[in-house]
């Protein structure tokens, strides 16, 4: 077993990226924190996460989906088994007839040719989505329908598997660049061309390339090129182009715009091993007047196309593909169809903005208590209001009744009294009765 020696003298010879921020002050903007670079004290052991990304890669694989468009027999096939350095086609030219009969086209089809490749133990699983049949007929207005079909039916498939509740196994089958072939004529685009490409530019990463550069001169080239690039501005095409970021060394800064000055790639393809004059076995085409050579860069693009595809960005290629064009076809997919994202679910936390939220919500469960007590406090004092009326007309009550049996048997008595005197006989008293006011009072009483 071997063991990975720690790399003690990180800290010493090289000064590892450790992003520190500062503690952040409350009011200081976000804009004016510092940043502090560090050097470590000793090895951490994160400068090894590109060997695990490394070793994971390499275990995973690699993968492309690459489409190929364009006319009938403009070399499609044989760039792909030039580019890949395999026999993915079988150039079997001699079976079809030179010119087709645009009476009877054959409608565009979908052919997908899938093989595993290996490089260095590096394994890259190829899928190459030919188009047959694009514009072979007399009426090619419609041409690009298919096509633009399967770029969208390879984004429902990978929204499909996305959105399922197992998301283990979601396949990436979604179209990774298209390369369009533009026939060498030398004047300028086609109507199809620049149809197809505005079809197609905000769905997949476009790639245009110069077909069978070799039967047209190095001037030609250039004006065409020109021509080309000026219709593809003009029209707002959007071509590929691999983003450029601020850590990127200037190396890889100019090679990028290098290879993007080139476009559209003059290309020539051919798996034939030729022989140059001066011995050389290279993969070339042979002409009378001599041998273009297909990986010399003085004779034509195609150098910068592989290093376009494969060797600088094909990681681009996709992440473009994923972040930018199928969430551009996602989100207004799924607008269609009614789905609307609530922004503010994810809204970006501020600790005073939260305090302040939950500030009102105290204060608003705080009034709601408030107004419950006071209502069962208000049902209380009424309910005790009650009550006491009510013991207040039971006292009156009562006292009404004791008034009248009091005033019944004072009007009782006083009848009793007068019968009583009434029934008192009348003599002649010889004792003169005093003669005081009470007597008097009496006697007319009687009367
Ligand atoms: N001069 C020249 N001929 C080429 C080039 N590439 C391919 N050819 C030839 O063109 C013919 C058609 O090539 P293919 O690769 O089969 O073309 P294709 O576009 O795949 O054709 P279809 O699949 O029928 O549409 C073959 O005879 C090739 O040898 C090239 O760059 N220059
Ligand atoms: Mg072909």
């Amino acid at each position: 077993m071997t063991v990975e020696k720690p790399e003690e003298n990180v800290s010493s010879t090289q000064e590892p990226d450790l992003v520190v921020s500062a503690p952040s002050e409350p009011d200081v903007p976000k804009s004016e924190i510092k940043i502090i670079r560090r050097k470590l004290n000793g090895y951490v052991g994160f400068a090894n996460l590109p060997k695990q990304w490394h070793r994971k890669s390499i275990r995973r694989g690699f993968s492309l989906n690459l489409m190929v468009v364009g006319g009938r027999g403009l070399g499609k096939s044989t760039l792909i088994n030039t580019l890949f350095n395999k026999e993915l086609y079988p150039v079997e030219t001699f079976n079809k007839p030179e010119f087709p009969n645009p009476e009877d086209p054959t409608p565009v089809s979908v052919e997908t040719v899938s093989a595993e490749i290996e490089e260095n133990n590096v394994k890259l699983s190829l899928t190459v989505i030919d188009c047959p049949g694009f514009g072979e007929g007399i009426n090619n207005t419609d041409s690009w329908k298919p096509i633009v079909d399967e770029i969208n039916n390879r984004f429902d498939m990978y929204l499909e598997a996305e959105t399922k509740i197992n998301r283990a196994t979601v396949v990436d089958n979604r179209v990774h660049a298209c390369l369009y072939f533009i026939e060498p004529t030398g004047h300028s685009l086609k109507p199809l061309d620049i149809t197809f490409m505005k079809q197609v530019h905000e769905k997949v990463n476009l790639i245009p390339v110069i077909a069978k550069s070799d039967t047209l001169t190095e001037k030609e080239i250039q004006e065409f090129k020109q021509r080309i690039m000026d219709d593809i501005t003009n029209q707002g095409i959007k071509l590929f182009t691999p983003p450029e970021y601020d850590n990127d060394d200037e190396e890889t800064k100019v090679a990028s715009r290098e290879i993007m000055a080139k476009a559209p790639f003059a290309i020539v393809g051919s798996t034939n091993q030729i022989q140059t004059p001066d011995g050389r076995i290279v993969r070339g085409r042979s002409y009378p007047w001599g041998i273009i050579e297909i990986d010399n860069e003085d004779h034509c693009d195609f150098i910068k196309l592989r290093q376009l595809l494969i060797r600088n960005f094909m990681e681009e290629l996709k992440e473009t593909t994923a972040n930018v064009l199928y969430e551009n076809y996602r989100t207004s997919k799924l607008k269609k169809l009614g789905i609307e994202q609530d922004d503010s679910v994810f809204r970006e936390f501020d600790p005073v903005l939260k305090q302040e939220e939950e500030k009102q919500l105290h204060e608003a469960k705080l009034a709601n208590m408030e107004a419950q007590l006071r209502s069962i406090f208000q049902s209380k004092v009424s309910k005790e209001e009650k009550k006491l009326q009510e013991t207040e007309a039971d006292l009156f009550a009562k006292h009404k009744e004791m008034r009248d049996k009091l005033l019944k048997q004072i009007k009782l008595l006083e009848e009793k009294k007068r019968e009583l005197e009434m029934a008192k006989p009348i003599h002649h008293d010889p004792a003169p009765l005093p003669s005081t006011a009470p007597t008097k009072t009496r006697k007319g009483f009687l009367r």
